[in-house]
């Protein structure tokens, strides 16, 4: 079975391994979104394709969800000594290996789909793991803060501020110029089910959803489409959804979300068990859900959930 899945960090690359566990057999392609990246020190960050990588690659720090485990800050302090910063994006030691590679192979004239790939030939993720783009595409979010309306990236905006004021709008800078990144395209039209997993729907989903192209090859697959929802009892099971929900105008409930994808472009949606009212709202949308466990609390509840997703997608097809 071919399975594509259209992951953003944390939530998408912890559901990832979940689905690995479900489906061992199945040939899973993972479009990872890069509007996340940031470029620091010179170096070329991709914070979503790293989650993914290091996760499924047995390298990341559990905890944190980001970042490789057993790290050291030594470079970090010693950039700071100089006085060159950010001090907030706490970058370390091993990490800042990947980095170098990258931005050497990108200097290089690689793209970043091919140097994805030569770092995931380290990591042996188990999945292919394609950027939405090879072009470049950055987050910034319109906030009103320190007493003046301006843009801060991403980054700044989730890290830094700790999304602690209002996002009045999200703009995923670039991505109406990007082209889908090669294969993407391909192996949307090859796969058999296509999953939304709980990632950010704004920062992470909508921004690959946001390249020319994709949204409209996932909407004429022909095959099941399933999302599983990263709002649990109207609030975000981690990360700050919420914030930039509110920002494109779409209310923080596993409810809301299905209806912001739309019936489109979902075919079946689940749902935390804590908000089984919201399914026949969901169902009266044109979209089947059901009500599972939904909290990735370890390895066992994320196969469950996947495995549910997988036999939602059947029940569709049927
Ligand atoms: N998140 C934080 O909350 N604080 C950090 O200092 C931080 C550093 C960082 C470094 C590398 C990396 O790949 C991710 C990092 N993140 C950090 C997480 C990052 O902001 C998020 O994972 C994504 O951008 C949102 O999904």
């Amino acid at each position: 079975m071919r399975i594509v899945v259209l992951a953003g960090g944390i939530g998408g690359a912890r559901f990832l391994r979940g689905l690995k566990a479900a489906a061992p057999e199945a040939d899973i392609t993972v479009i990872g979104n890069t509007g996340d990246d940031i470029h620091l020190f010179g170096l070329k960050v991709c914070p979503d394709l790293d989650t993914v990588m290091y996760t499924l690659g047995g390298g990341i720090h559990e905890e944190q969800g980001w970042g490789r485990a057993d790290e050291t800050f030594t470079v970090k302090e010693e950039l700071a000594a100089y006085g060159v910063g950010p001090e907030w994006f706490g970058l370390g030691d091993r990490d800042f290996a990947t980095h170098i590679v990258r931005t050497q192979m990108i200097g290089a004239g690689y793209p970043l789909s091919a140097v994805t790939e030569a770092l995931c030939a380290r990591w042996q993720p188990g999945v292919r793991l394609l950027p939405m783009s090879d072009d470049r595409v950055e987050t910034h979010v319109l906030v009103e803060a320190d007493g003046e309306r301006k843009a801060v990236h991403f980054q700044e905006y989730w890290v830094r501020l700790r999304a602690s004021v209002p996002a009045q709008a999200v703009v995923p800078v670039g991505a109406e110029a990007a082209k889908p990144a090669p294969g993407v395209l391909e192996a949307i039209a090859a796969a058999d089910v296509i999953v939304f997993p709980p990632s950010n729907p704004v920062v992470s989903i909508g921004t690959i959803l946001a390249v020319p192209g994709i949204r409209e090859a996932i909407a004429e697959a022909g095959v099941p489409v399933v999302g599983l929802s990263p709002i649990i009892g109207d609030a975000p099971v981690r990360g700050m959804a919420d914030k930039v929900l509110a920002a494109v105008g779409v209310e923080s409930s596993a409810a809301a979300v299905a209806t912001h994808y739309g019936s489109g472009l979902l075919d079946g949606w689940l749902v935390d068990t804590v908000d089984a009212d919201a399914v026949a709202g969901v169902e009266a949308a044109g979209i089947r859900c059901r009500a599972v466990p939904l909290l990735m609390s370890d390895l066992d509840t994320t196969t469950r959930m996947a495995r549910e997703a997988l036999d939602l997608a059947e029940e569709v097809r049927a």
